[in-house]
């Protein structure tokens, strides 16, 4: 009987991860229609990267305790918004938003929460736009609605959360303040470089739209 019940319990798991993986193939698919088209339209790509992932059961366990919810299917379904995530990264902070824009105009989509962590940084100096967007998965008997957390950030912040990351599980959460300090200057840093490439790139935009054959032929020099 246990072995049975074993086999059961496993199933339940396997089908409920299975869920949140086709919601992020959903998503993905989503992120490469609209780069694909924004490519045909504008002749540029706002997309440099996507990258998702599946939340470990350990880390999902780990977290529900953290939380100090009860483990259960159930439990973990309304508490742990994060077990499906897509990081999206991107040229320019100008494209964050308009990104952010065509995935809230998606009628399919349910954006449950939006984080924008650019306008209001942590204080530690983290910066991203999160949204937490609900997405209708069909399965063979039934219809989910499956939370996907969303992180639109630049090459810039992409650099500097890694790295923090890094740190921080380096020194098993206990940074010394002096790195901490060091690691926000970076954040204005990168903030500072990510204000002026949009400069230089609406600059390029403006004298491409006035002067379209010069700047071509100045390009191929
Ligand atoms: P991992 O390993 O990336 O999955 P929550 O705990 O999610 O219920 P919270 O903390 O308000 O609620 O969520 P928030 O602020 O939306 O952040 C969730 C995710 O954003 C984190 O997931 C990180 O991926 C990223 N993030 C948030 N703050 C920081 C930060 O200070 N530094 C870095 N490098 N990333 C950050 P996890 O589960 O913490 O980690």
């Amino acid at each position: 009987l246990q072995i049975e019940q074993f086999r059961k319990f496993k199933n339940e798991i396997t089908r409920f991860m299975m869920a949140y993986k086709f919601a992020l193939d959903a998503f993905e698919t989503k992120i490469e229609i609209l780069k694909e088209e924004f490519q045909f339209l504008h002749d540029y790509n706002p997309i440099e990267h996507t990258k998702s992932r599946l939340k470990s059961p350990e880390s999902i366990l780990n977290k529900l305790h953290k939380k100090g919810h009860e483990i259960s299917l159930p439990s973990i379904r309304e508490h742990i918004k994060d077990i499906a995530g897509i990081r999206i990264t991107c040229s320019f902070i100008s494209d964050i938003y308009r990104i952010s824009e065509m995935l809230q105009n998606q009628s399919d989509l349910t954006i449950l929460e939006v984080k924008d962590y650019i306008q209001h940084p942590k204080p530690n100096g983290y910066r991203s736009l999160h949204l937490l967007a609900a997405i209708p998965v069909f399965m063979s008997d039934r219809q989910e609605n499956v939370c996907v957390e969303v992180q639109i950030r630049t090459i810039a912040m992409d650099f500097w959360a890694s790295l923090e990351h890094k740190i921080y599980y380096k020194y098993d959460k206990a940074v010394p303040p002096r790195l901490l300090q060091e690691l926000k200057e970076a954040s204005d840093s990168a903030s500072a470089l990510d204000r002026k490439m949009e400069r230089l790139h609406n600059e390029i935009a403006e004298v491409k739209e006035a002067q379209p054959l010069e700047l071509a032929e100045t390009m191929k020099r």
